[in-house]
């Protein structure tokens, strides 16, 4: 039984050893906007291009696992409506019911480590949400960078969460929260979010090296690596924190829950911030990606 389908461009780079950098769908399906989704899309890829590495995007399309896809995919799944959201819970029944879905941070980790690449970029992971103490609201991404050992470069966990409290989670996890270049946790749209970061490394080839030592220890999991959105793009924390209270009082008014929660935060932000949350979000996605190339360039080299 074959589980998965690797693009031409994905398998010619597997054989021929060369960086890759995975990344996931569902911040094209349910993170963004048609058309700037399918537009972050191809940049994205492009610049893990421009950075020596190889982009793996990754999508269920008719039951199939798809670990790259073909600008035709892209456009497909961007333009879809219905494509359920992937986690690990929801991986298995998609495939097995010729469905179509997008992964999240949890379900592409899964897959990448299937394919043998170790390092992803994403925009930022989900975390523990706000009234989690509640609701019982914690993304299943937590769970999987405690057992999957991909290199994840988001920027920080998503604004809109319990910044403490996933903290908190990654820490009993076992995942190691690396910020690059600043003592202070970034926080998505900002790059201040009061907390301090656990970890700080400020060069990729000590990122892969922590990669590589981690795994030579035999300890399971992956590597949180929080990368500030560059100065330039981003919206600062006091700004942002009426927003997201704001966003996140209507969400609990309309009884929003679930799966929906993300998806729902992020479209009301970017109508509340007139689409400057969006300009940031794809921003910080292009550097997290530049990074991740640097990573995975590394990874071969040290590997
Ligand atoms: N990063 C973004 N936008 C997104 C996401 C990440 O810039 O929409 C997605 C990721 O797929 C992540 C998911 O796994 O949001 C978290 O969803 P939840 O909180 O329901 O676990
Ligand atoms: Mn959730």
């Amino acid at each position: 039984m074959t589980l998965f389908t690797l693009s031409p461009e994905v398998a010619t780079a597997i054989d021929a050893g060369k960086p890759i950098v995975a990344l996931e769908s569902t911040i094209i399906t349910h993170g963004m906007p048609w058309p700037q989704n399918v537009e972050m899309a191809r940049k994205v890829e492009d610049v893990i291009r421009q950075g020596g590495a190889v982009p793996a995007t990754i999508a269920v399309l008719e039951g199939e696992l798809c670990i790259g896809l073909t600008d035709d995919q892209l456009m497909q799944l961007a333009q879809a409506k219905n494509v359920a959201k992937l986690s690990r819970a929801d991986l298995a029944v998609c495939m097995a019911t010729g469905g179509n879905g997008a992964t999240t941070v949890a379900a592409t980790m899964i897959a990448a480590h299937l394919a043998g690449i170790a390092v992803f970029a994403t925009g930022g992971i989900g975390g523990v949400h706000k009234g989690a103490e509640d609701s019982f609201d914690i993304s299943a991404d937590l769970g999987e960078l405690a057992q999957t050992p991909v290199t994840v470069v988001a920027a920080g966990a998503k604004a809109i969460l319990d910044l403490p409290k996933t903290l908190e989670v990654l820490e009993t996890g076992g995942v190691p929260v690396i910020v690059v270049g600043q003592d202070e946790l970034p926080a998505f749209w900002s790059r201040q979010s009061g907390l301090a970061a656990p970890l700080r490394l400020d060069t990729a080839a000590e990122i892969a090296a922590a990669h590589l030592k981690r795994a030579a220890l035999g300890i399971p999991g992956g590597q949180l690596i929080a990368n500030p959105i560059p100065a330039a793009h981003e919206i600062p924390r006091d700004q942002m924190l009426p927003v997201i209270e704001q966003a996140t009082s209507e969400a609990e008014a309309k009884g929003i829950a679930g799966k929906e929660v993300t998806p729902f935060l992020l479209a009301r932000i970017f109508e509340i911030t007139e689409g400057r949350s969006l300009a940031a979000n794809i921003e910080l996605v292009l550097n997290n990606a530049r990074l991740a190339a640097e990573i995975a360039c590394e990874m071969v080299k040290q590997g």
